[in-house]
């Protein structure tokens, strides 16, 4: 009885996880996308003014939910020495978003190779 009330209530109350990685290289939005998107579907989130996003250091986590769905972002640092990092999230993550300044194109072809990367590790 307490396997199904409990299911029951998972049904109904819980959301499913999904962690979404979204890489890219340095500075090619990352970040803003991310905020971008919690104020969109975050009812009560107040964005941080898209001029106060600075390089990211590490890890930035952002949850949205859309329906039942919970997203986590994962929004890992672009620079190089943090894409060696990129495989380990890969193999844990259900989708990726991969972001790319399309009016950066010196950096198309780097962003290319990146992104070739983490697919064949
Ligand atoms: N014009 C324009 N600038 C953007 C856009 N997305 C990001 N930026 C700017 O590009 C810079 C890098 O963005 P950021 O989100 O920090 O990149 P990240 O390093 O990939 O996280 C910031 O100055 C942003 O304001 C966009 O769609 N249009
Ligand atoms: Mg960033």
């Amino acid at each position: 009885m307490y396997t199904l009330l409990s299911g029951l209530y998972k049904y109904m109350f819980q959301k499913d996880e999904y962690c979404v990685l979204i890489l890219g290289l340095d500075n090619a939005g990352k970040t803003t996308f991310l905020e971008q998107s919690k104020t969109r579907f975050n009812k009560n989130y107040k964005g941080m003014s898209l001029s106060k996003i600075t390089t990211t250091v590490g890890l930035n986590i952002g949850t949205v939910d859309v329906g039942k769905a919970r997203l986590m972002f994962w929004d890992l640092g672009g620079q190089e020495e943090l894409q060696s990092l990129w495989d380990k999230y890969y193999a844990e993550c259900h989708g990726v978003i991969y972001v790319i300044d399309s009016t950066d194109e010196e950096r198309l072809s780097e962003s290319k190779q990146a992104f070739d990367t983490p697919l064949h590790p």
